[in-house]
């Protein structure tokens, strides 16, 4: 039987229509508007029975004996313990000491209400999602600059400029869209210090020097300002700050600029001219610029660009979402008034959104390890893998260590899961229903439909923090008991329920897609204008307009060492087969090729002649990881890519053991988890 649904193996939350033969997901399709032969393979989703079958899977509750073993457990029992430490810290008068760690996987949606929901009833304001090293940290940026993240509608553009982005790689539907405007004659200019197979396809790459990104968009900005290629009817009419920004970024030339990047000036002239005499033109900005130390005035000064062109929100441009209404869901208000949360140090962050809250996942460790700026003693870590994902990973494995209590609810056992003193077992992607935030933002409304039942006695994860909510004290905040109800009360403000979304596995559109809404309604920042200039950010004691106090001294972790660690580590490619630390073990995505690999360069590779295959030693002041080499012209002279995500599999290849954590983008708290200083020695 054919069922329709949303994967949410990663976090592009693709539509998919799955085969189920006698209650056992058996294949599961992507849809797409192209053709099957034309849509980009996602072999994630052709290994979807080999993962949700693996005999990898956690299938009862875990809970750790005195002498360090796990033994199984019944729901009841372990449920009970975890709630009995609540209630203790509870009874201690610090509920605060209580944190709830979340990572990507359990998705942003409504599992992240929930979360909050549970924790803010409960009375600690210490939820945390890892959006400082995700696309949270460019989202508060495109938000500060136009009010929400914009969207290219990069089907229908003319000229696409994809900055620091891999659609192939991570997000399909929207390689499909690039692929399609394309082969229709668009114009595509690639921003990446890597020769991707996107970059190979693009009328202009600029092979920017990684961690640098906020320079080329001051000096784009700059030629298109010089040239007047700018939209004098948006500009007048819906912006503020446009004179500031002219002149700040006239300290930007590109003659001067481009050489220091280790791009060509006619190039990036030719780049800038391109995309702004090219209409319509959609900007699509990636994770390339996430996890940088310069990741907010870096996208912020790339967002300017679409201002400037006047491509927000038009047809084939960038497109704001339009929010679908619905009842609020984290019980803000019940958080008793008083008690900070771990994130404090970074207000700007915590409170450019209401429903995203708290971002900045170092502060977790520092609350641990430091007691900054108090301590936290227990820690529920949900769909995330912190001990091999966050930057210096030593550091956040002994904070993990250092905790009185660590719960981990996950779908399979990591190297997080194998710290903790109780582990609940989730049920996967297509075991649960759930409305995820690609749902939630955008029109149409598509819903993550349950298309088969838990593995072993896998709980969804809305069911355990209902459960969990439940046995705390908090039955009255927690009155549903299936996803179905909560849901439908969710989504009221919008008249739309769970029955009306499966009847349209294609969505459930709100209202009809709009352009140019800013003519009628503004834009939702805080002058109602397109900010050039932020106010806000200038009172939170930051530059208003991008680099309006200069160009920060560091950029890249560990360049003040350059004489020791002479090269710069590109954290590398996302591999379609594995989303992060997840997947290495199975067996049906290993069999190709392994894929943990260093990239470098024949000009670097020489000096010890590294050859294709020969392990290398990779080190920074933090640590030192080992992998094998591939003599490649795909880095620049001077760069290595290093392979992510496969710290979980093999410690010894775990990336983060080489990142740093205690400098951090002041704004967003992101440490410099993509870039860094490095040296590379061959191991005889
Ligand atoms: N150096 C370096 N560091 C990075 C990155 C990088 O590129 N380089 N990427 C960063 C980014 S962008 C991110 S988002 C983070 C990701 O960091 P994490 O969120 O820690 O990443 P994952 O490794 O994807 O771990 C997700 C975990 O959730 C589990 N899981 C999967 N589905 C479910 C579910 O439905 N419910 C539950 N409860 N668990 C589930 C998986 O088994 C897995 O163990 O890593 C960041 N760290
Ligand atoms: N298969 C798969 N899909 C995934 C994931 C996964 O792990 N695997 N993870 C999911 C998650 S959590 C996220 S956040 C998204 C991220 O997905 P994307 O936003 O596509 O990000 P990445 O693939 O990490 O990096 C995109 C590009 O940025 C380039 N880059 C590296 N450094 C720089 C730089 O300094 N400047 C510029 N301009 N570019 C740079 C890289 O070479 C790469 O080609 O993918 C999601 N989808
Ligand atoms: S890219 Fe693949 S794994 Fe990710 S959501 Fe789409 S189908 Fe699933
Ligand atoms: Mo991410």
């Amino acid at each position: 039987m054919k069922k329709d649904t949303v994967c949410r193996m990663c976090s592009s939350c693709c539509p998919v229509e799955v085969e189920v033969v006698a209650g056992k997901l058996v294949s599961a399709q992507r849809k797409s508007f192209l053709d099957k032969d034309k849509r980009s393979p996602c072999l994630k989703l052709q290994a979807a029975a080999d993962i949700v079958y693996s005999d990898r899977r956690l299938t009862t509750p875990l809970i750790r004996n005195k002498d360090g073993a796990f033994r199984q457990a019944s729901w009841d029992e372990a449920l009970d313990l975890v709630a009995a430490r609540f209630q203790l810290y509870k009874k201690q008068k610090h509920p605060e000491a209580v944190g709830w760690l979340r990572g990507m996987a359990a998705d942003w949606g409504a599992p992240w209400d929930y979360a909050n929901r549970l924790m803010n009833c409960y009375g600690s304001p210490n939820t945390i999602g890892n959006g400082s090293i995700c696309f949270v940290a460019r989202e508060m940026a495109h938000t500060y600059t136009y009010g929400a993240m914009a969207f290219a509608e990069a089907a229908r553009a003319r000229c696409i400029l994809v900055w620091g982005k891999h659609d192939a790689d991570t997000a399909l539907g929207a390689a499909d869209a690039i692929n399609h405007a394309v082969s229709n004659g668009a114009k595509l200019i690639v921003v990446d210090p890597i020769q991707t197979p996107l970059a190979r396809k693009a009328d202009i790459w600029l092979q920017i020097k990684p961690g640098h990104d906020g320079l080329l968009a001051m000096a784009m900005i700059n030629e298109i300002i010089t040239r007047d290629l700018i939209d004098h009817e948006f500009i007048e009419g819906f912006t503020t700050g446009f004179e500031q920004l002219r002149e700040v970024a006239s300290r930007y030339a590109i003659d001067e600029i481009a050489p220091d990047i280790w791009l060509d000036p006619h190039q990036v002239g030719e780049a800038a001219r391109l995309y702004a005499t090219t209409k319509p033109a959609c900007l699509i900005d990636g994770n390339g610029l996430d996890m940088q130390l310069d990741i907010f005035q870096s996208t912020r000064a790339v967002a300017c660009l679409r201002g400037l062109t006047g491509n927000i929100d038009r047809p084939g441009g960038d497109v704001l979402p339009q929010p679908i209404p619905l009842r609020p869901f984290q019980a803000r208000d019940r958080l008793p008034a008083g008690v900070p949360s771990i994130t404090a140090a970074y207000p700007l962050f915590n409170t450019f959104s209401e429903s995203w809250g708290n971002q900045v996942q170092s502060c977790v460790v520092d609350a641990i390890l430091d007691q900054k700026p108090y301590g936290l003693k227990m820690l529920v870590v949900q769909a995330g893998n912190p001990v091999v994902t966050m930057a210096d990973s030593s550091r956040a494995r002994r904070a993990m260590d250092e905790l009185e209590f660590l719960v981990v609810i996950d779908l399979f056992m990591t190297r997080t899961a194998a710290l903790a003193d109780v582990i609940l077992p989730a049920a996967g992607c297509f075991e649960k229903t759930q409305l995820n935030r690609a749902a939630i933002r955008s029109n149409p409304i598509i819903l993550q439909n349950q298309v088969i039942e838990p593995v072993g006695q896998s709980w969804p994860d809305w069911k355990i923090v209902f459960e969990l909510g439940r046995r705390i004290g908090l039955e009255q905040e927690f009155p549903w008991t299936t996803a179905e109800v909560a849901i439908d009360e969710q989504l009221a403000p919008a008249g739309v329920t769970v029955e009306q979304l499966r009847q349209s596995p294609d969505g459930v559109r709100v209202e009809e897609l709009r352009h140019e809404k800013y003519r009628q309604h503004g834009f939702a920042t805080t002058s109602g204008k397109f900010e050039f200039f932020s106010r806000r950010l200038q009172e939170g004691g930051f530059a208003g307009v991008p680099y309006g106090e200069g160009y920060p001294a560091e950029v890249i972790s560990f360049s003040t060492q350059q004489q020791e660690f002479p090269l710069i580590g590109i954290s590398g490619r996302r591999d379609i087969r594995f989303t992060n630390s997840q997947y290495r073990t199975i067996p049906a995505l290993l069999k190709d090729e392994e894929g943990c690999v260093v990239d470098i360069h024949s000009v670097d590779a020489a000096p010890q002649q590294i050859e294709d295959g020969d392990p290398l030693q990779i080190t920074t002041p933090k640590g030192t990881i080992t992998m094998r080499a591939r003599v490649s012209s795909v880095v620049h002279p001077g760069s290595i890519r290093i392979a992510w995500g496969w710290g979980d599999y093999n410690h010894a290849c775990n990336l983060n053991t080489l990142t740093d954590d205690a400098v951090r983008n002041p704004i967003t708290g992101t440490p410099g988890q993509r870039t860094f200083m490095c040296r590379v020695e061959k191991v005889r």
